[in-house]
């Protein structure tokens, strides 16, 4: 059968793309990719060809048959590489629950400070009181994880997961609006970000000439 096919969207700001897309190389599964430009008026009708399901990137096609999720991507890739979860029981749920208020939740955050690789400048605005409140309960979140699993490792459960690709968009989020953080935070940001795997979507992110003026602005 030939290699899946990934479809994602700019690498610049496409975070749920980014998700998938870490999951498959880490666990060195082997796919092709297909970017999808977003922000066009063709976008649209392009998504809609390839996932009709739902109109959005990422999707996965496996010969005949798609899936149009990144958390279903994901649980597809650790089908193949049970290592793509934490080992232990009890940690891979706990590891499952902390993607689910990803994949669900911080809505706030996601929608005000919105993924962009290439900036680095605060907002022009403070941030607004409910995507503070969202970056307060990510920094709790992370802090109970990392207070439970720091001996084992410098990620969310020690050793690497989907749960960290999960959060690796959050991560640049941080560090592109330069949001003040706590050193426990600052640590986790810094071992997501400096993952040859994320380097190297950033490095085809901030080479990509496409500009979206109302994320730019913000
Ligand atoms: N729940 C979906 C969310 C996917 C999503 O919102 N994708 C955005 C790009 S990051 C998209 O395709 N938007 C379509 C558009 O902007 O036209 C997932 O987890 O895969």
């Amino acid at each position: 059968m030939s290699l899946p096919v990934l479809y994602v969207g700019n690498k610049n700001y496409s975070s749920w793309s980014m998700r998938p897309w870490l999951v498959l190389k880490a666990g060195g599964l082997g796919f092709t990719e297909q970017l999808v430009r977003l922000d066009t008026a063709e976008t649209r009708a392009s998504i809609a060809a390839i996932s009709p399901m739902n109109g959005k990137v990422p999707a996965l096609r496996l010969g005949q048959a798609l899936i149009w999720d990144s958390l279903a991507i994901a649980e597809w890739a650790a089908g193949r590489v049970p290592a793509l979860w934490p080992a232990d029981e009890t940690d891979r749920a706990m590891a499952r629950a902390a993607v689910a208020q990803m994949h669900s939740g911080f809505a706030a955050l996601r929608r005000s400070l919105p993924m962009n690789l290439k900036r680095s400048a605060p907002l022009a605005n403070p941030i607004p009181e409910d995507a503070a409140a969202d970056i307060a309960d990510l920094e709790g979140l992370w802090a109970v994880f990392r207070a439970r699993f720091g001996d084992k490792g410098p990620y969310l459960c020690g050793t690497w997961s989907i749960a960290d690709a999960f959060f690796t968009p959050a991560a640049t989020r941080l560090r592109s609006y330069c949001v003040g953080i706590s050193e426990v935070s600052s640590s986790y940001v810094d071992a997501l970000l400096s993952r040859p795997e994320y380097l190297e979507w950033q490095a085809a992110g901030l080479g990509e000439p496409w500009a979206n003026a109302q994320t730019d602005t913000i």
